[in-house]
């Protein structure tokens, strides 16, 4: 901490990046003084691995899940601009702020949020939490505080909750009209800066 050197000079495409995610100068340097730091090799890239440096995520029970987020299917490795990307998605929404000239969803609309949140469950990526899926989850969430039954039960509620089309699985959109009344920002607040 203050002793870096950096500048927005050393990071490539910076205010491409500022304009993309919304991330102020000073919060994409320190956030490139984080990504140096987690790249022990200096290779510009960082493996899963790396991030069991950040301590929120490591004591995250589905922390193994987000940092899986960060990666492409079938990479081995993320860049500083998908990492800032991927880190988009946690910042507060704008409230007002309309951005010029991208036609793209920004990353931290609730929409998007919601998305990454849905991908979290999703691991067979197609398109729909499974009761299965949810299980897994609901299992590494609550760990050992919940007998197998009462999760099996927690399961079956929120699905029949959600599921409005009765195929016994959660759509993005049902997911999305199950949470509509629940702070998505305050949910996906990860300290990546302390
Ligand atoms: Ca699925
Ligand atoms: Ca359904």
């Amino acid at each position: 901490m203050g002793s870096s050197s950096s500048s927005l000079n050393n990071i490539p495409n910076a205010q491409e990046l500022i304009q993309e995610t919304g991330f102020s100068a000073a919060h994409l340097l320190r956030l490139h003084e984080r990504f140096e730091f987690l790249d022990k090799d200096q290779k510009g890239e960082l493996r899963p691995q790396d991030f069991a440096a950040v301590r929120e995520l490591a004591m995250n029970p589905i922390g193994d899940r987000i940092v899986a987020a960060f990666f492409s299917p079938g990479k081995e490795t993320v860049d500083f601009p998908t990492f800032v990307q991927v880190l988009a998605h946690f910042r507060p929404t704008d409230t007002n702020r309309t951005r010029e000239g991208t036609q793209r969803e920004p990353a931290n609309s609730r929409t998007s949020k919601l998305k990454f949140a849905f991908q979290l469950y999703d691991q067979d990526r197609d398109g729909k939490i499974s009761r299965a899926e949810l299980l897994q989850v609901l299992r590494a969430m609550m760990g050992m505080q919940v007998t197998e039954e009462q999760l099996q039960s927690i399961a079956d509620r929120a699905i029949q909750e959600a599921d409005l089309d009765k195929d016994d699985a959660i759509s993005f959109d049902e997911f999305k009209k199950s949470l509509e009344k629940v702070d998505i920002d305050h949910k996906m607040s990860i300290r990546f800066l302390r």
